[in-house]
């Protein structure tokens, strides 16, 4: 059987902080408990097949350019075939537990809709016998809706029902593969659900069809037996100029809009959070605060760049607040961190998606392992305690509880004069975090 990475001999390794070996971790230490759980229960790494197997390095300006010794062939399915051989090697020696995957990442498109269908149920097919044999599992599969010259005008929200049609077919189709694969969750992603103009849209009735979408979806994974949850990933533009989905608040907003939030969480991407001009912890809080943060696509944008770059993690602070917020919803049993992040275009040898995955790992072990601390030390959390402590008054529960009103508040302001003006202690709080982060007993 042809190795696709020879140069990795055996699994990645735990090395320790103070190892010089690239290829072994530093921080990622998968048996490790931490939080009551071990690290790979509390991180669930999943790498992602469409960047890391399906990358070719190609940019607006450029052909691609990398030479991978997987696909290759000319024979579509047995290119698809070496593909996720090459996908399974990596993900083993990696030693991560997951993937996730589109239906047209791991399948070619056929010339029919019933020859594409025999395509994927080929690949579903490989995919379940190569998962029995490593153990790696599926973390969530999603359709792909945005390739295909046929979603120019969208998939759920195209002006015409044929092209739905399709974008149904392969729902469905993917929907019963991930209940099949053992999926825990799947993923929508509206890139092309979204307008580039309003001269030519009908708003309302395309945010309709996208509701009316989803509920079909559900409808059908009740059918298939799916047991996981749906996820929406919030994204503002790009390819759509103006998505639907903009953000984790909008998203949140649809889902309730259209009677859709006992069946839906967030997938919610660093990247994307960049380019709605939040941080990447706004948007998971966003989430998590009304309990529907499910899962994360983690990578990191750029931020004097306007685009969806889908670098890898490496910022150990970022790392440290998604961990807390994590921690602190008590992990997610859905979802996991998906890598959704591709080496540059000028890193084409294969070694490099190693390099990769060990550094955005490492970094997500270091952010559980302080975060894990700030939690237990409960810095930040008796700050906030005293910040909001005059929540604990009578006429902070009745504000909270709605059992006042204009009239009484006035009343309360007029007999107890000016408010006390305190500092928010930012910057000290900003300083505390930095022991944590760089603190030199994190090993
Ligand atoms: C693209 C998205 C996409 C989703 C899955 O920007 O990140 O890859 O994660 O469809
Ligand atoms: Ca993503
Ligand atoms: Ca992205």
């Amino acid at each position: 059987m042809k190795e696709f990475f020879p140069e990795v001999k055996g699994k990645i390794a735990y090395e320790g902080p103070r190892t010089k070996n690239p290829l072994a971790f530093r921080y990622y230490d998968s048996e490790r408990l931490v939080a009551g759980k071990t690290m790979r229960e509390q991180l669930k790494f999943a790498v992602c097949y469409w960047h890391t197997l399906k990358g070719n390095g190609s940019d607006p300006f450029g052909a691609p350019v990398y030479n991978r010794p997987w696909g290759q062939e000319t024979n579509a399915l047995e290119a698809a075939d070496s593909t996720m051989r090459a996908a399974f090697e990596f993900i083993q020696k990696l030693g991560v537990d997951y993937y996730c995957f589109h239906d047209r990442d791991i399948a070619p498109d056929g010339a029919t809709l019933s020859e594409t269908h025999s395509n994927f149920e080929k690949l579903v097919n490989r995919a379940a016998a190569l998962q029995k044999d490593t153990g790696v599992k599926l973390l969530w599969g999603t359709a792909g809706l945005a390739t295909h010259p046929r979603y120019t005008h969208g998939a759920a929200s195209n002006p015409d029902p044929l092209v739905i049609a399709h974008a149904a077919s392969q729902v469905k189709r993917t929907l019963e593969a991930t209940v099949a694969l053992g999926g825990t969750s799947f993923v929508f992603w509206g890139g092309r659900e979204g307008y580039s103009s309003l001269l030519n849209t009908r708003l309302k009735q395309e945010r309709d069809q996208l509701g009316a979408f989803y509920h079909m979806a559900v409808e059908h994974g009740k059918k298939a037996g799916f047991k996981g949850m749906y996820f929406i990933e919030p994204k503002p533009a790009e390819p759509s100029t103006h998505q639907y989905d903009f953000d984790a608040a909008t998203s949140l907003q649809f889902l309730s809009e259209y009677d859709l939030l006992d069946h839906f969480m967030l997938n919610i991407e660093a990247n994307h959070a960049t380019l709605a001009k939040h941080t990447f912890e706004h948007e998971l809080m966003m989430a998590s605060s009304v309990g529907k943060l499910g899962s994360l696509d983690i990578n990191r944008g750029n931020t004097i760049l306007g685009w969806d770059t889908d670098q890898f993690p490496t910022d150990v602070p970022t790392a440290t607040m998604a961990m807390w917020i994590i921690l602190k919803q008590g992990g997610l049993p859905y979802g996991g961190l998906n890598f959704d992040a591709k080496v540059r275009r000028g890193s084409f040898d294969s070694m490099d998606l190693f390099y990769g995955h060990i550094g955005g790992m490492d970094a997500f072990a270091r952010g559980l392992l302080i975060a894990d601390r700030l939690i237990s030390d409960g810095v930040l959390e008796k700050f906030q305690s005293e910040r909001y402590a005059e929540f604990e008054s009578e006429m902070g529960h009745k504000i909270l509880n709605r059992t006042t009103s204009l009239d009484e508040l006035e009343k309360y302001a007029l007999s107890r004069g000016e408010a006390h003006f305190r500092s928010g202690r930012e910057e000290l709080l900003e300083n505390v975090l930095n022991d944590y982060i760089y603190s030199p007993t994190i090993e």
